[in-house]
């Protein structure tokens, strides 16, 4: 039976205790300890039920000592786990310090291609005159292609020379890579009553290469078909297009009598440039360059398409992409826009994100 507990054996205790607690360099060491002396098993609680051996007098002083000895261990503990919380957290913060001085890392960078980017500037401009985009298949047949546009059976477009054509297949109609995207306004005057104000930007495929001329290249056509559309709302809107592609607000543009069989009359679109020493500026001086092709839709291409000619008129033009884009960014070989050479991508390519403004004139 045990009597007492020298009161110095337990300030021994205390001592070694608050030592370990203090020496405890991570949360585990903290944690094994805390069990060792204050778990179930642990020292300190093994102290306490042997109180109820002494004697009632011994009890009262040694279980007063013992209790202020686990309040002392207790709080000693939570001290320590804090500190070394605090510890931890200024050594995280000390090694995830950021230099902002270093230099970026080199990210390879992505550029919006030449061609997209016109795409985009043309569909930005027609887009706030009410025009949609419409877009239809690259392999078309002959007869959207060439016969519904009025285009007859010798005409040149239509010669082997000029035309891919696919394999010819019985019992179907002869197919071809699209020469213009004109098929899809036939296609979208056949789909749906008039009116119609569309743009069709896309591929085109001709049989042809040198430094102004590759066998697939691109296009943006347009149709407006209404009761009383007239020349007025061609030379306007075209006039306005031009004028906002090039962001030149008093652009001379002049419209030139010309032939297409699919419309009548026909007009080719000039602007204003000068041509000194080999140096072409656009905007200014005396002399012309064509840019795009337009007219008043023959009445034999709207009746193919089921529309009453004597009810509804409506203008038409298309141009090529590569063209106007050449003009506009200084690019001196059609060629190279297909040639995927990634110095070129990236000296003429556009940042992501640099959306076309829609205003004439105005600066991106
Ligand atoms: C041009 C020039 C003039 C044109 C005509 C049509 C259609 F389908 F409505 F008849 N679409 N595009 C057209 C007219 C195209 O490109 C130089």
């Amino acid at each position: 039976m045990q009597h007492s507990l020298p009161e110095q054996d337990l300030d021994a205790v205390r001592e070694i205790l608050l030592a370990s607690i203090a020496a405890a360099d991570s949360a585990e060491a903290l944690e094994s300890l805390r069990i060792a002396e204050l778990g179930k098993k642990g020292r300190l609680t093994q102290l306490m039920r042997s109180l109820g051996s002494m004697e009632p007098e011994a009890r009262r002083s040694v279980g007063a000592a013992l209790n202020a000895i686990k309040t002392d261990v207790a709080a000693a503990i939570e001290g320590r786990k804090t500190a070394l919380m605090d510890a931890a957290l200024d050594a995280r913060l000390m090694d995830e310090r950021l230099d902002v001085t270093l230099p970026v890392r080199p990210e390879p960078r992505g550029a919006i291609h030449p061609i997209s980017q016109t795409i985009d500037e043309v569909i930005a401009i027609f887009g706030e005159m009410g025009f949609t985009v419409a877009e239809g298949p690259d392999i078309e047949d002959d007869w959207h292609n060439f016969t519904a546009l009025n285009i007859p059976p010798e005409h040149p477009a239509r010669q082997e020379m000029d035309t891919f054509y696919l394999p010819g297949e019985a019992d179907r109609p002869r197919r071809v890579l699209r020469t213009h995207t004109s098929p899809v306004q036939i296609r979208t005057m056949l789909e749906s009553p008039p009116p119609f104000r569309i743009i069709a930007p896309g591929r085109t495929y001709r049989c042809d290469s040198d430094a102004t001329h590759s066998p697939m290249f691109h296009q943006v056509e347009g149709l407006v078909v209404d009761e009383c559309t007239h020349m007025g709302h061609l030379k306007g809107c075209l006039i306005e297009f031009c004028r906002a592609y090039f962001r030149i607000d008093d652009l001379p543009v002049r419209f030139r009598p010309s032939y297409f069989p699919f419309t009548e009359p026909s007009a080719e679109v000039d602007i204003g440039c000068t041509r000194a020493g080999g140096d072409l500026r656009i905007g200014h001086g005396d002399d012309w360059l064509e840019i795009l092709g337009s007219g008043m839709v023959h009445p034999r291409v709207l009746a193919n398409c089921g529309i009453d000619p004597g009810r509804y008129q409506g203008f038409a033009f298309g141009m090529g992409l590569e063209r106007i884009a050449m003009l506009k960014y200084g690019i001196a070989d059609l060629r190279t826009f297909f040639e995927s050479d990634l110095r070129w991508l990236r000296h003429y390519g556009f940042a992501a994100l640099d959306v076309p403004s829609l205003v004439a004139g105005s600066t991106p």
